[in-house]
């Protein structure tokens, strides 16, 4: 099995990590936080590093993973996949065995799909984002880099939703509208 870094241990990290798990393709060597978290663990996972340990990792390690969440900004989200590629790790694409991605949707490095989602033909997902458990992405939507589509979503067909935007738990976009970047979307808004 691939050996893969995670970086971020906090609550998404540990969905992360079950979904990565049952996917079955990565063995998870360990995780990256604050300097004040090396030694402890998550799900059983140690914290082995902090960030400027990234450089090091990367020589010894190809793969890694974002695993903080984006709910305010997805301005930490950003940095640390600059960094994670900058220091030479390969971001891989994480989809749940669970989820449906279509054959005919495309999802961009560093993202996950999580248990639950469906992601409809013609779609394109960028880098780095969140497509949450339960979330749903209708037909030819483009959802750019860094965003964070949380639980329970749905993104009607045709959407454009722009770099680094947050769509809160169980909103409900109309078709064919964009969302314009770093927009932030409470949790239960009907976006028309
Ligand atoms: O600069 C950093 C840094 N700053 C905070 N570098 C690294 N490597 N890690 C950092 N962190 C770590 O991110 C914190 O020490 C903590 O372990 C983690 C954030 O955890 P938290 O549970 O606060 O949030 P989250 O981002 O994992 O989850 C949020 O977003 C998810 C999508 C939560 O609100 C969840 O409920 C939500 N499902």
């Amino acid at each position: 099995m691939k050996e893969i870094i995670l970086i971020g241990g906090g609550g998404h990290c540990k969905s992360v990590i079950d979904v990565i798990e049952q996917e079955g393709r990565f063995k998870i060597v360990g995780i990256v936080d604050k300097p004040e978290l090396i030694g402890t663990n998550v799900l059983g996972y140690s914290v082995i590093g902090n960030d400027s340990d990234l450089e090091n990792l990367a020589k010894i390690y190809t793969y890694a993973l974002i695993t903080v969440g984006q709910i305010q900004s997805a301005e930490l989200k950003i940095k640390l996949f600059s960094i994670a590629t900058e220091v030479g790790f390969t971001l891989p694409k994480i989809i749940s065995p669970r989820a449906y991605v279509s054959q005919y949707a495309s999802i961009g490095k560093g993202t996950i799909v999580m248990h639950d989602a469906l992601i409809n033909a013609g779609a394109i997902i960028g880098k780095n984002c969140i497509i949450n458990s339960k979330s749903l992405i209708e037909h030819d939507s483009a959802i750019h880099d860094h965003c964070h589509v949380s639980t329970n979503t749905i993104i009607n067909g045709g959407v454009m939703i722009e770099t680094g935007c947050f769509i809160g738990s169980n909103a409900v976009t109309r078709e064919s509208i964009t969302i314009r970047k770093n927009s932030f979307i409470k949790a239960g808004s009907v976006v028309k």
